[in-house]
């Protein structure tokens, strides 16, 4: 265990108005500096640093003789804590100042503000979780829809270091054994000995692949699928968005321009978290807002993963609607024949698109074959069932690829009978990268990367 000199301490939760605010402290000195800035005034008068660990205390934070809240205190020993360093854990009332007074006298007792993620990091660096524990922890506290949550606690619990592991044992025990022949030059690998090298770089190989396969779903649950919702002024796209969230977000009229911004909000969709995007409106106009409006449209568009393209199906088809139907090909396309309750006079071969809709955004007729054909193209058949909702990120996954590059290089170097020299210099580079993911070798960089995007007090 890393003993580290500094105590920290932070406001765990959110900044503002609330019924309990947790001020959480760890370090060497986390119970002396209790010590000095509670007063007990239950029944049970002892001080912290005499208590049993995991147990709770009632009483006042005093600073300068002055009372500052009324708290109650955990006191948990290391090193059976997050941490595993000493942690003293004080709720006290909620709002900004009492949290903020609390802490401020921890900090005046000797503790110093601990930087975003720093809690985790040193249960990280303390060998209490690994890295990608550290990075599901972020996942948790970001996950926006429960699927997204559930893939998480997974991750949390050791799933994806479980896999890892058995990757990384396969790899290191066809290492093992090429090394000591490298020792021993003379004794031949025997014929069914080699087999079985075989057989384990082939079957780390088969599951690098798969965890490599999960990054998608992965990144659709962590990051959400960006879906502009595109079509001429008036076609219903604000009053979709507002069906689609089931509350009132964007304003609706029958104005044409009314929107001129765009508005972003997320949404789950079958579990996936849908980040929609309402914007202005495509066509022509001489006002300068609006045109910004269009601007932003288009950026929006753009940058897209999905497009749901609203046609008002009581108007003909119009050039822009065509333009912008020919133009842009997104990766995905949903077009939604809408005011399906209109006498209908739009024209076109709809048939032919892949995926269409007709929605009736007063009454709400289509959303929710709208949420099914949404879901559909976003998982197009991806999940891999065995998997075990295990769903690697970006930088698992950037791991993951050199680590499959260097282990079907050895692999095939293995079996054209080469130098095992070569075959354990590709293996060591595997293994190596195998270890990035869940942190067996890390730099400060990567370390400072990862926790910066936490928040202050976890
Ligand atoms: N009849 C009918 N009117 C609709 C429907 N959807 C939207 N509208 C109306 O069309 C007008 C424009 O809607 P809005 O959502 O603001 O369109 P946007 O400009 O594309 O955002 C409003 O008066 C809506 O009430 C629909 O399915 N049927
Ligand atoms: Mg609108």
């Amino acid at each position: 265990m890393i003993q580290f000199d500094q105590t920290i301490a932070a406001i765990a939760t959110p900044i503002g108005e609330g019924g309990l605010a947790v001020i959480r402290v760890s370090g060497p000195e986390a119970l002396s500096i209790a010590d000095s800035c509670f007063k007990p005034t239950g029944r049970n008068k002892g001080i912290p640093s005499q208590a049993t660990s995991h147990t709770i205390h009632y009483g006042n934070i005093v600073r300068d003789g002055r009372i500052i809240d009324e708290v109650m205190l955990s006191i948990m020993r290391a090193p059976r804590t997050f941490t595993r360093e000493d942690v003293v854990e004080i709720s006290c009332h909620g709002g900004i100042l009492p949290a903020k007074a609390v802490l401020d006298t921890c900090l005046a007792n000797g503790a110093r503000t601990a930087l975003p993620g720093e809690f985790t990091k040193r249960a990280f660096l303390n060998g209490r979780i690994d890295l990608t524990q550290a990075e599901a922890v972020i996942d948790l506290i970001h996950s926006k829809t429960d699927q997204a949550r559930s893939a998480a606690t997974e991750q949390l619990r050791g799933n994806l270091s479980k896999k890892i592991g058995e990757v990384r044992t396969d790899l290191m025990a066809v290492l093992a054994h090429l090394e000591a022949h490298i020792d021993f030059p003379d004794e031949d690998i025997a014929p069914d000995t080699m087999e079985d090298l075989v057989k384990r770089l082939k079957s780390g190989i088969e599951l690098i692949r798969k965890l490599s396969a999960t990054a998608t779903e992965g990144r659709i649950l962590r990051n959400g699928i960006r879906t502009a919702i595109i079509g001429r002024p008036n076609a219903g796209k604000s009053s979709l968005l507002n069906q689609l969230l089931g509350h009132d977000r964007a304003i609706v009229s029958p104005t044409k321009g009314t929107t001129r911004d765009t508005i972003e909000e997320i949404a789950d969709i079958r579990g996936i978290p849908v980040r929609f995007i309402d914007t202005a409106g495509l066509g022509e106009t001489d006002n300068e807002i609006e045109k910004e409006g269009i601007r932003r449209s288009l950026e929006v568009s753009t940058q897209a993963e999905l497009i749901l393209h609203v046609l008002d199906s009581g108007e003909t088809f119009s050039d822009v609607d065509r333009k912008y139907l020919s133009e842009f090909a997104p990766n995905h396309r949903i077009l939604i024949l809408n005011k399906s309750d209109r006498h209908q006079l739009l024209d076109g071969n709809w048939e032919q698109a892949a995926s269409l809709v007709k929605t009736n955004c007063l009454s709400g007729a289509g959303i929710e074959t709208l949420k099914d054909k949404i879901e559909e193209v976003a998982w197009q058949g991806r999940i891999q069932a065995d998997m075990n909702e295990v769903m690697v990120n970006s930088r698992h996954q950037e791991s993951l690829k050199r680590a499959l590059d260097s282990v079907e290089t050895a692999l095939t170097t293995l079996e054209v009978d080469s130098s095992f020299e070569l075959v354990a210099m590709d293996l060591r580079i595997g293994v190596q990268a195998i270890g990035e993911i869940v942190g067996k070798t890390t730099t400060e960089d990567l370390l400072d990367t990862i926790f910066s995007t936490f928040c202050i007090g976890k």
